[in-house]
């Protein structure tokens, strides 16, 4: 397969004016009738995207055109020397019905929970009709629905012009939408279903009554508040925090229950993963249901960041997904403690982006090439896109930030951009945002290394530190990049902060100095994690525990204990100062704020611990020095765990921050108990289970009693699936506390898989077996673990090559493994690659054995 350079862009040669689509919807296939409106300077060739699809008929200005006119092979249609300025009618076939990609137009579900839903991006349309599918055309779409009435639910993107029965065939009707924006083809989406609505309105700061409705089957119906609520909450926070309002009628939002990733932001019609948008207190954990949010939000901004300024080709992804990240981050942080959200999102990005940055599949933010763009959904331009955006803002502070984003949308609403457009219109506020590129351009993750100099006699404190970025492979070598390092100063006597300043690193090395520090100091850096580096500061283990007592930033109180535990685990420091800390920190903080407390005994997962090893890593030895470390935790802290449990007592659920704080608490005080073997943890566990107001409860209790296979967990595991089993998204939930649970053996996973209710057409079900099984990397990197894993890929590779290849990008790291357990791991992957034929898969295993 190819290779497509960014450096190669030539921008589009003709413009297509306007579409019309119709699209008929039959038993066992659909008709697809488009017509483009296309113009351009001269006649001459013309290339479309058409992929999977029978081509019935082609006319240009009416007239049908023989098979001579045009070329169709490898998904491109080429018509042969055609006027500058003409229509285009183009008749073709497709079969959404045997589409498991889940990409173009596909049925999902069964029976009568049937529908047909679409995926466009990133190039999904061309396995729609044929279409310049590329980011940077843009244009109006009409499109006509027709089916028959067993889908009463016809949706398309837009504004409904007219609806009715087909003429000579009583059992079908139709819908006509138009979208008057002009969009990318990425962005269209419809929907043939047979579902219920929750309708609302939102009146926009304009005075606009803007239409909200969330569609759903109709036993879920119940389950679309939260979202609803998120949508009209995410509304308000985007006109009052960037001034952006919403510009047409109506906002729709369809659950499906088969989707590859979390959502999409389609123009006016959003399609949700039911795992994104139903919520509610029975069947939802609080993180699920925060992640609802936090997604419907996501959705909503990017109909400015995505949809109105739009990427000007695929390797400007971080452009739309960098800012709107960030921009979703910023709306949860305001609807809880500030901290705790950096704590989350740092934590993602350390646990899957650091690892990536640290493997063969790292690249830029911007990648400069790729084969297949959806394997360049990832982590870094994500997450480490958003951490760019965050740099930024820190940097020109709040009202510049607004200044710059402001000129952003005036400048380029109704464009195509790229990355370098952004920085340009965020300069006018500040011109060493321009310096941030190479943020975009140099893959690795920077390390900053560090120590201080105290000279009491002199009152001066200097701080010193360096930056390292390991040199990817295929890339130039990497430069020194500005790295905003957030910065306290404490004085150890009285623990207040004496000094506070925002350092910028923007060379190798530098030295900061700061004047009349009258005390012994301590310094605290990164604060709320200031940039997306690696900080191996000199810091005496006692200056951390001192500033998990001191320090007013709770993010950087929770960064002192990862420091800490890292430094136990990984580098074999006593824990004993650990202990004490948080023995000292936890029962007043519990009080104050719980959820920051149960944040302050994470302890990273075996995966993060693995990403920071380098060579000779042994997930047996890791796995045991991490129970261990828990194990001492527990026995260490187990008088609190009684007192703390019975402190925090169920009662009627809540849905704010603090209900939120107690109940993440009291799971993780009940499962240290467990591992301290209080006495009578097992009947709080049980007790918990039975007596539980909601899911948060519920399914911590079973995690527990899974976990550590509390005598009669059977009969909770059981009594859980019976109680949920009509409800997909729970027993998404019941399949991965197995698969994921501490003490899984490849032959539970095995029998997972062999269950009636395991379906690998199903990303969720696959998602909560077979990526929750990769969460015990000891028993993942067995043989056994590796057969079952790579098959899982192999069989995936042709019916769903997206989540195949996802799968694979988990084993980018085999080569750190011990030299026995490496081998296997080299075979597994070396057999794979003589299985799969997807460009998604090669592309990714290619990367993953180059390494
Ligand atoms: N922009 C959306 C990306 C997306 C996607 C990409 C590839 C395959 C399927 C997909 N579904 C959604 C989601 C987002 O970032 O908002
Ligand atoms: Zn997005």
């Amino acid at each position: 397969p190819q290779k497509i350079y960014l450096r190669d862009y030539e921008a589009p040669k003709y413009t297509v004016e306007s579409v019309a689509l119709d699209i008929r919807l039959f038993e066992e296939d659909a008709t697809v009738e488009g017509r483009l409106q296309i113009s351009r300077d001269a006649a001459g060739d013309v290339l479309l995207h058409a992929e999977d699809m029978e081509i019935e008929a082609l006319y240009i200005d009416d007239t049908r055109v023989d098979d001579t006119a045009y070329t169709h092979s490898e998904g491109r249609l080429m018509l042969h020397d055609a006027p500058a300025t003409f229509a285009l009618r183009t008749e073709v076939r497709i079969c959404p019905q045997t589409n498991t990609m889940l990409e173009g137009l596909y049925k999902a579900g069964t029976g009568d929970e049937t529908m047909f839903v679409t995926q466009c991006e990133p190039e999904g349309f061309r396995r729609i009709t044929p279409y310049p599918d590329r980011p940077d055309v843009l244009s109006t779409f009409t499109t006509r629905l027709e089916a028959d009435k067993r889908y009463p639910t016809l949706l398309a993107n837009g504004n409904l012009i007219e609806a009715g029965e087909v003429a000579d065939a009583p059992e079908r009707h139709y819908a006509i939408w138009h979208d008057p924006t002009h969009k990318p083809s990425y962005l269209f989406a419809c929907v043939v279903a047979n579902l219920d609505v929750l309708s609302d309105h939102y009146t926009t700061s304009d005075g606009r009554k803007v239409l909200l409705e969330v569609y759903a089957k109709a036993a879920d119906i119940d389950k679309c508040h939260v979202g609803m609520q998120a949508l009209k909450d995410a509304m308000a926070w985007d006109e009052d925090n960037y001034g952006c309002i919403y510009d047409l009628d109506r906002y729709m939002i369809v659950a499906v229950s088969q989707f590859n990733m979390g959502a999409m932001e389609n123009k006016g019609l959003n399609i949700f993963n039911t795992a994104c948008v139903l919520s509610s207190p029975e069947t939802t954990t609080d993180a699920r249901s925060f992640n609802v949010k936090a997604v419907i939000a996501h959705e909503y901004f990017h109909n400015w960041t995505g949809n109105r300024i739009t990427c000007r080709d695929w390797f400007q992804l971080c452009l739309k997904e960098g800012f709107t990240v960030f921009r979703d981050q910023s709306f949860s942080a305001d609807q809880q403690s500030a901290a705790v959200q950096r704590i989350d999102d740092v934590a993602t990005l350390r646990a899957y982006q650091f690892n990536e940055d640290a493997g063969p599949l790292a690249h830029p933010v911007r990648p400069d090439s790729f084969v297949e763009i959806n394997n360049f959904y990832t982590t870094t331009v994500y997450e480490k896109g958003a951490e760019i955006v965050r740099m930024l803002a820190n940097m020109l502070g709040k009202e510049k930030f607004r200044q710059g984003t402001d000129e952003y949308f005036r400048r380029y609403d109704g464009q195509a951009v790229t990355v370098e457009d952004f920085l340009s219109a965020l300069s006018v506020a500040d011109e060493r945002v321009l310096s941030f590129i190479d943020w975009y351009r140099q893959p690795g993750t920077p390390v900053v290394s560090g120590h201080q100099n105290y000279d009491a006699e002199t009152q001066t404190l200097e701080i010193t530190l360096t930056q390292k970025t390991r040199h990817v492979a295929g890339f130039d070598a990497p430069k020194a990049l500005p790295i905003p390092v957030a910065t306290a100063v404490f004085d150890k006597e009285s623990g207040q902060i004496v000094a506070e300043e925002m350092l910028l690193l923007d060379k190798e090395t530098q030295t900061y100095r700061f004047d009349n520090i009258t005390g012994a100091p301590v310094v605290s850096l990164l604060r709320d994690f200031s940039a997306p580096v690696q900080l191996n500061f000199d810091y005496q283990d006692a200056d951390l525990a001192f500033l998990l007592t001191h320090e007013t930033n709770g993010f950087n109180r929770w960064q002192v204990t990862q420091i800490l535990v890292n430094r136990i685990l990984l580098q074999n420091h006593e824990p004993a100062i650990y202990l004490e800390a948080l023995a000292k920190t936890l029962p007043n903080l519990a009080k104050d704020d719980a959820m920051l407390a149960a944040r302050l005994l994470d302890i990273p997962s075996a995966q993060e611990l693995a990403s920071a090893i380098s060579t000779d890593y042994d997930p047996d030895a890791v796995k045991a020095k991490r129970d261990g470390l828990y194990q001492q935790v527990a026995v260490h802290l187990a008088d609190m765990w009684q007192p703390l449990y019975e402190s925090l007592p169920i009662t009627e659920y809540d849905d704010s921050a603090e209900a939120r704080g107690v109940r993440a608490l009291r799971n993780v005080v009940l499962d240290m108990a467990l591992t301290a073997g209080v006495d009578n943890a097992a009947d709080w566990a049980v007790q918990q289970y039975e007596s539980a107001a909601c899911m948060t409860e519920r399914s911590g209790a079973l995690k527990a009693l899974v976990n550590h296979q509390v005598a009669g967990y059977e009969t909770q595991l059981k009594n859980f699936y019976e109680r949920f089993k009509a409800d997909d998204l729970v027993i998404d939930l019941w399949f991965s506390a197995q698969a994921a649970s501490e003490q899984v053996r490849v032959a539970d996973i095995e029998a997972l898989i062999a269950h009636t209710d395991f379906d690998w057409n199903t990303p969720n079900r696959v998602r909560s077996v077979i990526s929750a099984f990769t969460t015990q990397p000891a028993v993942l990197w067995t043989p056994e673990g590796l057969a079952l894993y790579t098959q899982a890929v192999a069989k995936l590779d042709d019916s769903n090559p997206v989540i195949a290849s996802r799968l694979v990008q988990v084993l980018a790291r085999w080569y750190t493994l011990v030299p026995s357990k490496r081998e296997v791991a080299h075979r597994y992957l070396q057999a794979l690659k003589e299985k799969v034929q997807s460009k998604h898969v090669r592309e990714s295993l290619d990367s993953v054995l180059g390494a």
